[in-house]
């Protein structure tokens, strides 16, 4: 098994990949288990992981790490598959266990798949290769933090049934399948992609693929998102029914909804009803739930505080899976960093309001019903209306999908679609009543019984098993392009695969992006100028402004550009100093408390300067104080001899003095004259004897005769954790 200090190795990952077969089949839903976690009661959680990072603040309580018991969604998307398997990595570490690879090809239009891994499509199809080296990398994953992870893509488009037939060779875990997507947003004619969806859903449901529709897309599209709600649920109820009826287990029909509305619009009044109206018609299936992004800029500030907004109402109407985005659709800046922080905004929303339901209760007379009850009838009346006109293809063929009314409210505006048009028309031809097909997952007749009766629930026996139950019978295609490949891509970095060199990246291996973030007490044209120059004096190319934010029309803009450097840090070169690791604060109190550990302190010799030593010492901000340590504070300018009588008179084990005057090496010389003075009385070997001050080092107070020094940004616990591990090897030896 990979240890949290190995890099997981591309390369090898790569090599004997045609052999590779998934462990498993089929979505896993994370499990709800009450439990205590340190020192709380959490409702609403599954279990906790085995390797992890935990939320910052967690290092206040022992590093704990709540899971929420809906399952978290990170949408992965930099472009380079190899680089997107090390994210997964980082966001499984943060608690994402559905991992949603979006194809950045515009893949609906291809009519079948493509092998290898080929970039200069204009961007990422998805392939076998791909997706193959994926699974194995997140089968690597799952076992390293101790759950099961979900992998996810689409199955839309031209070539749907094809890639549904990979995806569940492949062990894919979970896809986007809703025949309406292609027909709106993708022009594929109606008739071919809702008989290709059929076969689609069959395939998927063998495959125990969770399915996600497509509905939110409306939400995007649409000109005033929030009047798209009644449509919203009419597309999810015609997607579900359809699967529900081609046979996809309800529990895995998940419903891709969106809250419409974000900030400015006063979203809980808007979104909430929405929400609500939804689990009453679908209460038989589940919630993914994703967060807008139609209203979403560059500001992660904004995108983030909208994304806990959606969180909250996921929390009150129990959505299953929750996905975060933030900011990626908004500013298209696929990044590490962005990943990892929206899904630690998610995990600490749902964690920060574990068991919320149990504390509340919608008021029933209050406009939140009277708004859902009004959303469900315009649903109804829209559902209705589409039946009166002969159908969903009829309807889509009148505009009758994001049109920017609130319906029955219509502008005339919405998508319309020829049934005899868009791509692939005329290519779906009726079953010849001979057709047979004896595979093991197919929607409607094959024909097997004609032949033999034997074989009506396995008909793949005919043929002594289907690539599902052969996948020695997969037609594995490592690459076709020698120019436009992984291995290609990877020679390209190989300065920066397991060397001694690093750069800075945001997305890719190398990739040498750098973000800086400035103000300018300016306008916003003058400021964007600015910046621009900025970053070409800092020899940064390709820079580009990626956010700007008026703080006052003339006295200041906030910018952040991003710019390429051309450093490689030799690591062999780096001064890296390893910081000793602080024992935690409860160890810290425990071990004072037994020990009725004292200290003496002051400022010594002609030093005036008090404040420094006073921040070590008072529990105020976090001083030795805060652990229990007593301690005598001698005042300033105390005599060194001093010092040691009153740590002799009160019994204390340590002596902290402050030395911030340098000039003529003084503070040096204090030390020095401390440690002789403590060997006269006989009593070092009983003292700890701490030097700080700003001017102080670990190398200077040592060499001066002080079992340590503490410099500039010293915390009170620093010091308490040297204090007892001292203590502790005093007497331990
Ligand atoms: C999400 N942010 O989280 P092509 N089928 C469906 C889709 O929604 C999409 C595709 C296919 C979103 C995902 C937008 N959705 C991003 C139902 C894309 C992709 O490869 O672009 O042709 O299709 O759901």
């Amino acid at each position: 098994m990979i240890k949290p200090n190995e890099k997981l190795d591309i390369k090898n990952l790569l090599n004997d990949l045609e052999n590779y077969r998934p462990r498993r089949k089929g979505w896993v839903w994370r499990e709800n288990k009450p439990q205590n976690i340190g020192p709380f009661h959490y409702q609403d959680v599954s279990d906790s992981l085995k390797n992890y990072v935990a939320l910052p603040s967690a290092r206040h309580l022992n590093n704990i790490d709540p899971q929420p018991s809906s399952t978290i969604t990170t949408e992965i998307a930099s472009g380079r598959f190899e680089d997107d398997i090390r994210r997964m990595r980082m966001a499984a570490y943060h608690g994402a266990d559905h991992m949603m690879v979006i194809r950045t090809a515009g893949q609906s239009h291809m009519d079948g798949l493509l092998e290898g891994t080929p970039q200069g499509v204009g961007g990422v199809p998805i392939t076998r290769k791909q997706v193959r080296a994926q699974r194995k990398a997140l089968d690597i994953i799952e076992d390293e933090v101790g759950r099961p992870i979900n992998y996810h893509s689409y199955v839309s488009g031209v070539a749907g049934p094809e890639i549904a037939v990979m995806f569940t060779e492949e062990g894919v875990n979970g896809a986007h399948q809703d025949p309406q997507y292609n027909v709106l947003y993708r022009n594929i004619n109606m008739i071919r992609s809702f008989v290709d969806a059929a076969e689609s859903k069959k395939i998927m449901a063998f495959g125990e693929l969770a399915q996600i529709d497509g509905a939110h897309n409306a939400n995007a599209t649409a000109r005033d998102a929030w009047k798209v709600m009644p449509e919203l649920l009419v597309q999810h109820g015609i997607n579900s029914r359809f699967s529900e009826r081609v046979g996809i287990r309800n529990d895995l029909i998940c419903l891709s909804t969106v809250p419409p509305a974000a900030p400015p619009s006063p979203d809980i009044k808007i979104n909430l009803p929405y929400a609500l109206a939804l689990r009453e018609f679908f209460s038989q299936y589940k919630m993914r739930a994703q967060m807008n992004t139609k209203y979403m800029d560059s500001s992660t500030r904004e995108a983030t505080v909208t994304h806990v907004l959606n969180l909250l109402i996921s929390k009150l109407t129990s959505a299953d899976i929750q996905s975060t985005i933030t900011p990626d659709e908004g500013r298209n800046v696929p990044w590490h960093m962005f990943n990892i922080e929206a899904l630690d905004t998610a995990k600490q929303a749902m964690i920060g309001m574990d068991d919320l339901l149990s504390m509340l209760e919608f008021k029933k007379d209050s406009e939140l019903f009277k708004t859902k009850r009004e959303l469900e009838e315009r649903a109804i009346l829209m559902m209705e209306e589409i039946i009166e006109m002969g159908g969903y293809f009829k309807a889509v063929e009148q505009g009758m999908f994001v049109d920017s009314g609130k319906y029955p409210e219509r502008m005339g505006d919405g998508i319309s679609r020829k049934i005899d048009g868009g791509i692939g028309s005329d290519t779906t031809y009726k079953r010849a009543k001979d057709y047979f097909a004896p595979v093991s997952a197919h929607f409607g007749y094959n024909n097997v019984k004609q032949y033999d009766q034997s074989l009506e629930a396995h008909p793949e026996e005919f043929i002594n098993g289907s690539t599902f139950e052969k996948p020695e019978k997969i037609q594995y295609i490592d690459e076709l392009d020698q120019e436009d490949n992984v291995n290609v891509r990877m020679e390209q970095t190989s300065k920066y695969r397991q060397t001694n060199l690093l750069k800075p990246e945001v997305q890719w291996l190398g990739d040498g992006v750098i973000t800086v973030d400035l103000f300018f007490p300016t306008n916003k044209e003058t400021a964007e100028a600015a910046a621009l120059e900025v970053g070409k004096q800092m020899n940064l190319s390709n820079v580009e402004v990626i956010h700007i934010e008026v703080m006052h029309p003339t006295e200041g803009t906030r910018i952040q550009f991003k710019g390429v450097v051309n450093i490689d840090i030799d690591i062999t070169k780096l001064k890296i100093i390893k910081k000793e690791e602080n024992l935690s604060p409860d160890e810290i109190t425990e071990y004072v408390k037994k020990h009725k550990l004292k200290i003496v302190a002051g400022t010594g010799g002609n030093d005036e300067h008090s404040v420094g030593m006073r921040e070590i010492l008072d529990i105020k901000h976090g001083g030795v104080e805060k652990y229990g340590i007593d301690y005598t504070y001698l005042g300033t300018s105390v005599p060194i001899e001093k010092f040691v009588d009153a740590a002799i008179e009160t019994h204390a084990s340590c002596i902290m003095i402050s030395l911030i005057i340098s000039h003529d090496d003084i503070h040096y010389k204090n030390m020095q004259k401390l440690n002789d003075y403590a060997i006269e009385k006989g009593v070092r070997d009983k003292l700890i004897l701490i030097a700080g001050g700003t001017q102080v080092t670990p190398e200077i107070a040592k060499s001066s005769g002080m079992d340590q020094g503490f410099g500039r940004g010293t915390k009170g616990i620093d010091v308490a954790s040297f204090i007892v591990k001292k203590h502790q090897k005093m007497y331990e030896s």
